[in-house]
């Protein structure tokens, strides 16, 4: 680990893309890169469900190709890439239980996969590669499911996945509860960030066998592809924010100035009984539903605000990390109010029937994973192995089991799973608090062991990985076979 510390050291060093802080202090944004991103005009924000047929389908052309995009800096990234030439990707909406049918086309020279991150739908189409064949440039590939819960989701190609999403390769999903509520203004949030070269504005190339143990962490946040938007509210509105991460390793922790923020739901969809949350961290590839009852002053604006996540323990991360961003919080994106108050929607909370595991822990264990750093290799491994070595997990399906994962690393790590829901139990044997929801991704810490447990109700081959995508592509990823 010592060559790696130096080698990290050197790097930081001689690189002219950390700043190490923001020294242009004329600048009205206070963000690390904040002279490089000028604010977005205000957008407006509404309630888009619409999109779904009324017919029991949801039917979508997807296409994947070369795309120059503006993450707000004024200059378009050459080696861009979009859906449907938009990042993200077009919203994709459904109700629950409707035939959902995507005809992919992949237009880049990139062979790849595209995953439906959280929806429990069969193995077959979940889109990686140990269950289909990648669909190759100017190939098409028709994807087929029926999505069995409410939700917020997201999709995203599935190998190659640290250079594909960085470049812009990402998309929403809202599965609806045709009885659920609707907020004023129904505002999906990808939480996404970039690393560009200082010179050219573009694309920093993956270059350091320290930036790939590390995971990258980008230089530009952004919501919804562009740093510092801005979506028009009124006073009296409820506004119900769709968070995901789909970064390649940053960890966002984020508030919400001058605003309560409730959380309503998490990966699986709404949550029975809702909680003020100060501030959420939100990890790669997790998702929360945060309703927010606008309160604000008309005319005023309010940020969402980044908090620096160290990814090491604290022994560690004075030496290991350097978040280009710095560590003082940074706007992601502004609440612009209008001149006048409305009269809102009130906002109705969906009861979901989430039977609580924690009061009832299953007897049956199926397994521990084991996250750990290969010192002298410079890799991740789970269970002492790199895929595709990495033991198969077999568990009998459609029966309560309790997992850990044990992570013996210095370092935080998204561990994500496909195709069952889970709920988190405890850390360290200490109960989580909050009331039960369904998660099919969660922060393991340093030196850590999360129990949580799953009804197993969707039997298949899955996988299961780290979320942090370089961890993902350097064979932080296994198999778990959900017997019928
Ligand atoms: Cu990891």
């Amino acid at each position: 680990m010592l060559i790696l510390l130096l080698a990290c050291t050197e790097e930081s060093k001689d690189s002219g893309t950390v700043p190490g802080g923001n020294d242009s202090a004329d600048t009205a944004v206070d963000t690390g890169l904040a002279d490089w991103v000028t604010p977005a005009e205000p957008e407006a924000c509404g309630y888009t469900a619409g999109s779904t047929a009324g017919d029991g389908t949801a039917t979508l052309d997807l296409v994947a190709s070369d795309f120059g995009w503006d993450p707000g800096t004024g200059t378009m990234l050459e080696t861009g890439l979009a859906f449907n030439g938009s990042v993200p990707g077009p919203l994709i909406e459904a109700n629950k239980g409707d035939i959902v049918t995507v005809t992919f086309t992949n237009d880049t020279d990139t062979e790849m996969t595209i995953h439906w991150h959280g929806l429990r739908i069969t193995p077959e189409m979940d889109g990686v590669m140990q269950m289909m064949d990648p669909v190759m440039p100017g190939e098409s590939f028709t994807y087929e499911f029926v999505p069995p819960d409410a939700g917020f989701y997201w999709y995203h190609p599935h190998m190659s996945g640290d250079t594909l999403l960085e470049r812009g390769l990402y998309g929403t999903m809202i599965i609806h509860d045709p009885s659920e509520g609707r907020a004023d203004c129904d505002l999906p949030i990808v939480l996404d960030d970039v690393l560009l070269d200082e010179d050219t504005r573009q694309i920093a190339p993956p270059d350091t066998d320290m930036m790939q143990l590390m995971g990258r962490l980008g230089n530009v946040l952004m919501a919804n592809g562009r740093a510092l938007r801005s979506y028009e509210v009124s006073q009296g509105q409820t506004i119900l924010l769709r968070l995901v991460n789909s970064s390649n390793a940053r960890f966002w922790d984020v508030r919400l100035e001058g605003h309560t923020m409730t959380v309503v739901g998490t990966d699986g969809g709404f949550i029975a009984e809702p909680y003020v949350a100060d501030h959420l961290l939100v990890v790669p590839g997790e998702r929360y539903l945060v309703l927010v009852e606008a309160t604000g002053e008309p005319g005023q604006s309010y940020a969402l605000l980044n908090n620096r996540f160290q990814l090491h323990d604290d022994e560690h991360s004075d030496m290991m990390e350097s978040d280009p961003m710095g560590d003082q919080e940074n706007p992601v994106f502004y609440l612009q109010y209008g001149a006048e108050a409305v009269e809102g929607t009130p906002w109705v909370q969906p009861t979901p029937d989430i039977p609580a595991f924690e009061d009832n822990i299953p007897a049956t264990f199926g397994h521990q994973w084991v996250l750990d750093e290969d010192m002298m290799g410079g890799t991740v491994t789970i269970d002492g192995a790199a895929w595709p070595d990495v033991p198969m997990v077999t568990v009998e399906g459609n029966l309560d089991t309790l997992f850990e994962v044990k992570n013996d690393s210095e370092m935080h790590h998204p561990f994500h799973i496909h195709g069952n829901r889970f709920q988190l139990l405890a850390v360290d044997g200490v109960p989580v608090e909050g009331p039960p929801a369904w998660k099919d991704t969660w922060d393991a810490p340093p030196m850590s062991t999360l129990s949580f447990a799953s009804p197993l109700d969707n039997p298949g081959e899955w996988m299961y990985h780290c979320h942090i995508l370089e961890h993902a592509e350097d064979g932080m990823a296994g198999l778990m076979t959900v017997e019928e």
